[in-house]
């Protein structure tokens, strides 16, 4: 029987990838994220591969992801492995200057979204003593960058999360990973920049991001290793990419 994966944010980028990667590998997929139509055209495309369900939500919704996660069809209910995914960053002002909006929805999207789906799934996880939970951290949760500020909590937050579980699912055989990438091709700066295509177009231009693809291939890859083994954290940068030197005002 094909284990189950059920992943967030799956209408783009890492998340989009991940379905496809996890397909290729004999996974059914549940996909979830708000536009519905790019869900339809992902299961369209992968269902002659696997079996796949579409779950129309937003996981700021905490009662929509507890009723939507306790009602999935039979043959979806036991997920084996959930992409915590869904998130975004807004905005790359100084938090003297940062709209207050962007990060209640940094927040409640990259903090209490994942708290929400991982609170539904891991009872069940437990009680089977089966089940991975990977989180898609980022680098800017441990480096710290001017914009970064709220966007690079919320990753703070979701590392410590993913120790944390950890921590509390020790003597079970539920796995916890936090991915961290850095720079990645993906829709992610169009959100960020808030549709400014020429803005989100420089950010990739003239070097060589992270793709989709590749972090897919991570998830992949910590969801099969042996189940002795719990990859705790995995970080990763484009070739092109590494930390700068401390800042100084010498003004
Ligand atoms: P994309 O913008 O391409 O994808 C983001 C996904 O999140 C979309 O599928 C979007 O779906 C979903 N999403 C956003 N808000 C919500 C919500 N409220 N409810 C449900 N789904 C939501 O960006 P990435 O693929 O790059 O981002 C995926 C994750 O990777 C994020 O957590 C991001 O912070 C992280 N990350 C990205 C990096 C990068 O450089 N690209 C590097 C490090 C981490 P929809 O709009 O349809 O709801
Ligand atoms: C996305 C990577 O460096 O834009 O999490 O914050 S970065």
């Amino acid at each position: 029987m094909k284990k189950t994966a059920l992943i967030t944010g799956a209408s783009s980028g890492f998340g989009a990838a991940c379905a496809r990667t996890l397909a290729e590998k004999g996974w059914q997929l549940v996909l979830t994220a708000r536009r519905a139509e790019r869900l339809a055209a992902l299961q369209r495309e992968l269902s002659a591969q696997t079996p796949v369900h579409t779950l129309a939500l937003d996981v700021r919704d905490a009662e929509a992801v507890a009723a939507s996660f306790a009602s999935l069809p039979p043959e979806f209910a036991e997920v084996d492995l959930l992409v915590n995914n869904a998130g975004l960053a807004l905005g790359l002002e100084p938090a003297h200057e940062a709209s207050l909006e962007d990060w209640d929805t940094m927040v409640d999207t990259n903090v209490k979204g994942v708290m929400y789906c991982t609170r539904a799934i891991l009872p069940g996880m437990v009680a089977r003593n089966r089940g991975h939970v990977v989180n898609i951290g980022s680098v800017a949760g441990s480096w710290p960058y001017p914009g970064g500020n709220v966007y690079g909590a919320t990753k703070a937050f979701v590392q410590q999360f993913s120790r944390n579980l950890r921590a509390d699912l020790l003597g079970t055989a539920v796995r916890v990973t936090n991915i961290e990438p850095g720079m990645a091709e993906t829709e992610f700066s169009k959100v960020r920049f808030k549709g400014d295509d020429e803005m989100a177009g420089r950010v990739y231009t003239g070097t060589e991001a992270l793709q989709p693809a590749d972090i897919a291939d991570i998830v992949a890859w910590v969801a099969s290793v042996p189940a002795r083994v719990n990859v705790n954290s995995v970080e990763v940068m484009s070739v092109h990419q590494a930390w700068g030197p401390l800042a100084v005002d010498r003004s």
